[in-house]
């Protein structure tokens, strides 16, 4: 008899769970059953407060009745479109709602199933992009270190956490990195963007003149490094990228997977800060997080550069067989309107103060290196103990658990970004159980 007929209905085993460490959750199962708004319900029968918005993505909270009933309605109606050649309706007036919000310029869309693919997606239109135009030697991608830009080989190439990146090989060759922005000694407990960095953005115009602009297709940043441990992007930094960019003629990429959808509160972090890139990459609130599916904007510049040649011919060879499936564009268009109805796009910049005030009030805590902030986003930077780095922060998390607390960690520090329709209680119930994790001395 196989492995599988043996195994007991319950077993853990045959799921290699991703991004996690399996020996520990097998011996200790975390498991959620079922989840409403700002809450989680475990398989034992426990509440735990969101603190996360599962990965970054359930920015309406959870079973939104809009949401889960446009998802129904759909799958009864149409299931599936062909995405080549073919269309359904709910994808273009996804599309046009989505340029609504984005930055001026950025009004064209292509649909993707996640944000790696939506890096894929991006990295490969700046390529192509240059070549259509007559300038096919611009075949560099800059990145930066410390940056996630997703888990397909593209975004691992540009991206700089080495544990994603040092067991994949030599990855995309022609690929360099700008230094990250990361200051702990200056800027540490600074309540937004930090004062000290911001010419740190001047690292690429060496690279820029080691490699030559004409070499160079595209930077890709995250307005806000999110994965590494939230990064938040010095005074003038992105500015001063988008000048580079401009005075070169390379493609200016923004990473928004976890920034898009009001994170900060604005509808894009473009918006927040204020500098428009060429690409924006979305992905994870799109659909509030319950289908998969991300958007990579580019401007019309972008677009048009590839209507050339006869109409009958495919101007761009790339897509996906769910590139803007019916069911996930239903969820999205529930999504944008639960957003609107509820003003959670903007709803960030209401709560910041408070949320900033909640957070940085935990500085006197055992252990606390660093704490920092932007819209509805905190991170608790722990010093690590000596020869077991990252489990300092693993075991708050473990605990946070037991007390009904979702907290993400990276390394030694605690990410939080909470859905965008917490309640200051909610702020209150989140900091409350955190201090009480921390002032234990874990
Ligand atoms: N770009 C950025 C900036 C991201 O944050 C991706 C791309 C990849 O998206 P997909 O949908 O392929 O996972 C991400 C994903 C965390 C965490 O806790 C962050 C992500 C995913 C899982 C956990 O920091 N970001």
């Amino acid at each position: 008899m196989s492995d599988r007929l043996n195994a007991a209905p319950n077993d853990l085993r045959a799921f290699w769970m991703p991004f996690t460490a399996n020996r520990q959750f097998k011996k200790e199962p975390r498991l959620f059953v079922s989840a409403k708004d700002m809450y989680y319900t475990t398989h034992d029968g426990r509440q735990v407060l969101d603190g996360t918005a599962g990965l970054w993505c359930v920015n309406a909270g959870h079973c939104r009745p809009k949401i889960t009933e446009a998802i129904a309605q759909q799958a009864g109606e149409l299931d599936y479109a062909p995405a080549f050649q073919l269309g359904h309706p709910k994808a273009f007036e996804l599309a046009n709602r989505l340029v609504d919000i984005a930055p001026d310029g950025l009004d064209r869309v292509l649909y993707t199933n996640s944000g790696s693919e939506s890096v894929e997606t991006a990295l490969k239109i700046a390529l192509a992009y240059h070549r259509v135009k007559g300038n096919g030697s611009r075949t560099r991608l800059i990145g930066r270190e410390r940056g996630y830009h997703g888990v397909n080989f593209g975004g691992i190439s540009v991206g700089g956490i080495v544990t994603n990146r040092k067991m994949f090989g030599t990855l995309l060759t022609g690929v360099d990195h700008m230094p990250h922005t990361h200051l702990p000694g200056k800027n540490a407990f600074t309540r937004g963007e930090p004062e000290h960095g911001g010419d740190i953005a001047s690292e690429l115009e060496r690279i820029v003149t080691l490699h030559d602009a004409s070499t160079i297709a595209a930077v890709i940043v995250e307005p806000v490094a999110g994965s590494t441990g939230v990064l938040i992007p010095p005074k003038g930094y992105l500015q001063k990228l988008r000048e580079i960019c401009t005075k070169h003629g390379i493609l200016l990429i923004f990473d928004e997977v976890i920034t898009g959808f009001g994170r900060l509160g604005t509808p894009f972090a473009a918006q927040y800060y204020d500098v428009k890139p060429d690409i924006i990459t979305t992905a994870k609130g799109l659909t509030n997080g319950v289908i998969p599916m991300g958007a990579v904007f580019v401007t019309s510049e972008i677009h048009d550069a590839f209507m050339q040649g006869p109409e009958h011919m495919i101007e761009f060879f790339h897509g996906y067989t769910y590139s803007g499936n019916p069911i996930a564009s239903a969820a999205a268009l529930a999504t944008l309107d639960t957003y609107k109805e509820e003003g959670l796009l903007t709803r960030a910049a209401e709560l910041s103060n408070y949320w900033a005030d909640a957070l940085h009030s935990l500085k006197d805590c055992p252990n606390v290196i660093d704490i920092r902030n932007t819209g509805l986003i905190g991170a608790i930077e722990l010093d690590p103990i000596a020869g077991e780095p990252t489990k300092r922060a693993f075991t708050a998390f473990l605990k946070a658990y037991e007390k009904g607390l979702l907290i993400r960690t990276t390394g030694d520090i605690i990410a939080l970004s909470p859905p965008l329709i917490i309640e200051k209680h909610h702020i209150d119930e989140l900091f409350g159980k955190l201090r009480e994790i921390l002032q234990n001395n874990i």
